[in-house]
């Protein structure tokens, strides 16, 4: 396998001035003739990328090339002597109808519902035709698409310049359009299909009218005014925060149901996987309502954080995405309770970024080589690549928006690394060029510490030093760890009042610090309470020697909601992995669920988390076993389930259906009511399953169906089978809640491996939907006491095969979820890593060979 450094960079020989596509879409075949208008900015040849098409045509300055003038190749093709100044000419071949890898221009859906939609990032774009298709090379599209008239939707990046009747036949029609900016090839769409649309307009504080349209199925159109909605908001939101208003004429957004990611930001011309575009109360869940407007939040954003400053090369990937989830994130907080927000995306952090950092796939944000740069759009790249700006924010406080104006007029129009990125961040006074470490070093940095405080009689004031040590692990083929600068926000608490005294940011930046905060006045001269990361404010693991009755403390008076709940996960923590008895945390979790229940509900929801078993399992680097942890996990659930017994019935019927709203607190009620129904039930309260059916029947909307549901079925209710059938009656038109009713079902705990795989025999079962396919396989991975016995790892690796030939994207994705296979006790470890090595003799796609590869070497 062919790998590529960073180190190796250099600049492309040729520019693209301007480009020219004609895109003509036949019943079994595409053609596509290009022209690019070249010019040299180096020495070299002109190199030109295309993959599974045939050359039907090539010219330079009108001159046909000779096969002996090139090197055709199934990757490339070079032409060595190309003029300074070259209008090369080109025309290929394909079959867009056989591409099921949901890359390049692809087929989606089928029979009436046919459509041809693109996905180009990252290289995607030489299956469409020969280009430089790399990101540091822009250009300025113009795009003709020509189709037979059952396709009246032609899209592509930028204004409708014309459109029309083909002259030669009459069933065919054509669209021009044309896209003013400069852009590289991975951001190019276009679409060939048969969908209505939503519209909208938007007057920019520029005073630009910018007409909104949502493209779906007639059938989705009224699904999509959240996500409308949410775009406008976004708009709003970029130009208040960072002073970034949009640049077109249009924007576009087209719904596909098949496709690998969520969502894709291509200029102008947003393609979004169904599921994270399409919402209504009736079929949506408040989470994933409220994921959309992230989504589409994130993808508004990466107009100036990725589309007009872009990449230089892919190794940069994180520059836009780490940048862009961050911008998401800070646009989430704004719509719901910040505390929740940040523990989402923490718990989300942990789970995935935590545990690639521990095992074989680990790597830095900003990675130095790769095989196949898909296999890094990865937990690291994006939500580690996006903790490292918010420390980068933190630090620079109110300097971080003048660092984001000096970087966004600096390199508008330019493809960029993660060095000018730092380079315009310090350019206000105080540098963060430091910070670069974070970007080039894998492995996730361990804090641990404790507290001395001395008390001085006479002067009736306290000091308290803080000792703080960072230790990162090595990780094979990087160079030995540095200390890293790791902002930790602290706060000092009297702990007779519960008030804070003090608070502050400690900077440690060395192997081992103390920090000192003096001249304490306390009440009785007590010793404080230190919290510590407040607000998550850095991606470490914390392990500082907090005594239980400290973190019981900080439980019940953190005013920062995140360390409020980060000390109930503390505590869970030294349950579940230090066999600590659960006394003290039981007694402080259930006040203050108590109390939080009266105040903020979504919070009250969310401080009876216990850590995925997935995330606790990061902690077990040998002799994991799933089923001890699962009965732990379980064990605490029943305990925390049983001090709560006598309060269920009065918090749940405190939270009756009422009509819908999609308010914070409306969601927080619902979301409270799905948890209190799912504890009642765990602490055998017999009336709660008559409200779970009362549930399930009166629901106004789908969390409080699906909560009913999931209730009913991991509970083992009497009527699942009959209401999981009324399920299905009520929706199977609707392909994403159908994913939720095969995922529900893949995530009951009770179903077995043999079960799931019937789930996946089914014929409604699509193996060319990446959702439904997550819905099941990704359900079913959640669960470690299924994924990891001999019939589920035999299952697991039966999906990424097949996969392998029709998807490798997602295959090779599916497949790093295996990566903590060589953690596990034996005989189970050997059984997974036998499965894995028989595995690869069986896979051809680059991406799946380079992922189990880098797995198998744990
Ligand atoms: N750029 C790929 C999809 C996303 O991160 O928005
Ligand atoms: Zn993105």
């Amino acid at each position: 396998v062919n790998k590529i450094y960073l180190k190796d960079y250099t600049p492309p020989s040729f520019a693209v001035d301007s480009v020219h596509l004609n895109i003509k879409l036949f019943e079994d075949h595409a053609t596509v003739d290009s022209v690019l208008n070249m010019s040299r900015q180096h020495q070299g040849d002109l190199v030109l990328f295309g993959q599974n098409m045939s050359l039907t045509a090539i010219s330079i300055n009108d001159q046909p090339l000779q096969p002996s003038e090139y090197q055709l190749d199934d990757t490339q093709l070079v032409i060595a002597n190309a003029p300074d100044t070259a209008v090369v000419k080109i025309s290929v071949r394909h079959q867009p109808q056989k591409n099921t890898e949901l890359e390049g221009l692809y087929i989606a859906g089928e029979g009436d519902d046919v459509m041809f939609v693109t996905q180009c990032e990252p290289e995607g774009f030489r299956k469409i035709t020969y280009y430089p298709d790399r990101p540091d090379v822009l250009s300025v599209f113009t795009t003709r698409l020509e189709a037979d008239k059952k396709f009246p939707t032609l899209l592509a990046n930028g204004d409708l310049i014309e459109s029309g009747e083909v002259a030669e036949d009459s069933s065919r029609h054509y669209a021009v359009w044309h896209d003013t900016s400069k852009k590289p090839s991975y951001l190019f769409a276009c679409v060939f299909a048969d969908l209505a649309v939503l519209e909208d307009r938007y007057t920019t504080i520029e005073d630009r009218e910018v007409k909104l349209e949502i493209y779906a199925k007639a059938h989705d159109i009224d699904k999509c005014h959240v996500a409308m909605q949410a775009l406008k908001d976004s708009m709003q939101w970029d130009e208040e925060n960072y002073g970034r208003a949009y640049d077109l004429d249009r924007y576009m957004i087209v719904a596909v149901s098949q496709f690998n990611m969520g969502a894709m930001e291509n200029k102008g011309l947003n393609i979004f996987n169904t599921s994270c575009v399409l919402s209504s109360p009736e079929t949506t869940t408040d989470a994933r309502s409220f994921s959309v407007k992230s989504i589409i939040a994130h993808e508004y954003f990466h107009n100036w954080t990725g589309n007009r400053v872009t990449c230089r090369d892919w190794f940069q990937l994180c520059l836009k995405e780490g940048l862009t989830v961050f911008r998401d994130q800070s646009f989430s907080a704004d719509h719901q309770s910040p505390a929740v927000q940040r523990i989402d995306d923490v718990s989300m952090l942990r789970a995935h970024q935590f545990s690639e950092d521990a095992g074989p796939l680990a790597h830095p944000p900003r990675p130095s080589s790769f095989v196949e740069i898909n296999n890094f759009y990865t937990s690291t790249v994006y939500e580690k690549g996006a903790e490292v700006v918010r420390m980068l924010a933190n630090t620079l406080g109110e300097k971080y928006r003048q660092g984001t104006d000096t970087y966004f007029e600096r390199y508008d129009g330019q493809a960029v690394t993660v060095e000018d990125w730092l380079s315009a961040l310090s350019a206000q006074g105080k540098s963060v060029e430091h910070f670069i470490d974070w970007y080039t070093q894998p492995g996730t940095p361990e804090v641990s510490g404790h507290q001395n405080y001395q008390y001085d009689e006479q002067t009736q004031l306290g000091k308290l030093t803080v000792s703080l040590s960072q230790k990162t692990r090595q990780v094979e083929g990087y160079d030995a760890p540095k200390a890293l600068p790791i902002p930790i926000n602290a706060a000092v608490f009297d702990k007779r009042t519960g008030a804070i005294i003090e608070e502050r940011l400690l900077m440690l930046d060395e192997d081992s610090q103390q920090f000192v905060f003096d001249n304490l006045a306390t009440v009785d001269g007590a010793e404080p309470v230190l919290s510590l990361l407040r607000d998550f404010s850095a991606p470490v693991q914390m392990r500082f020697e907090h005594s239980d009755e400290d973190l019981a403390f900080l439980l019940a008076h953190e005013t920062n909601g995140f360390n409020q709940w980060q000390s109930a996960q503390a505590l869970v923590n030294q349950i579940l992995l230090n066999q600590k008895d659960p006394a003290i945390y039981l007694e402080a979790v259930k006040k203050a669920f108590l109390s939080l229940a009266q105040t903020d509900a979504m919070l009250a929801a969310r401080i009876l988390d216990i850590p995925a078993e997935r995330e606790l399992a990061t902690a077990v680097n040998t002799n994991y076993k799933p089923e001890q942890m699962k009965q732990k996990w379980q064990g605490l659930k029943q305990q925390l389930a049983d001090i709560l017994k006598a309060q269920w019935t009065q918090i749940y019927e405190q939270l009756p259906i009422t009509q819908y709203q999609d308010t914070p607190e409306a969601r927080g009620q619902r979301a409270l009511r799905n948890v209190v129904l799912d504890m009642a039930l765990t602490a055998g309260i017999d009336e709660a399953h008559d409200w779970a059916k009362a549930q399930y029947d009166n629901a106004r909307c789908m969390t409080e169906r699906l909560g009913a549901l999931s209730a009913m079925i991991n509970h083992q209710h009497p009527d699942k089978a009959e209401m999981l059938a009324d399920f299905y009656q009520r929706f199977n038109q609707e392909a994403l809640v159908m994913d939720l009713w095969f995922s529900v079902q893949a995530s009951d705990d009770n179903a077995s491996v043999a079960e799931v795989a019937a789930l996946i025999e089914r014929k409604d079962f699509d193996w060319g939907t990446p959702n439904r396919i997550r819905a099941v396989v990704g359900s079913f991975a959640a669960q470690p006491t299924k994924l990891w016995t001999p019939q589920g790892v035999q299952l697991y690796i039966s999906v990424v095969r097949k996969l392998d030939e029709t998807n490798p994207v997602l295959a090779s994705r599916l497949l790093q979820a295996l990566s903590r296979w060589y953690t596990l006790a034996e005989p189970m470890r050997e059984q997974a890593k036998q499965q894995l090595q028989q595995l690869s003799s069986q896979i051809k796609s680059k991406n799946v060979t380079e992922s189990l590869q880098t797995l198998l070497k744990a």
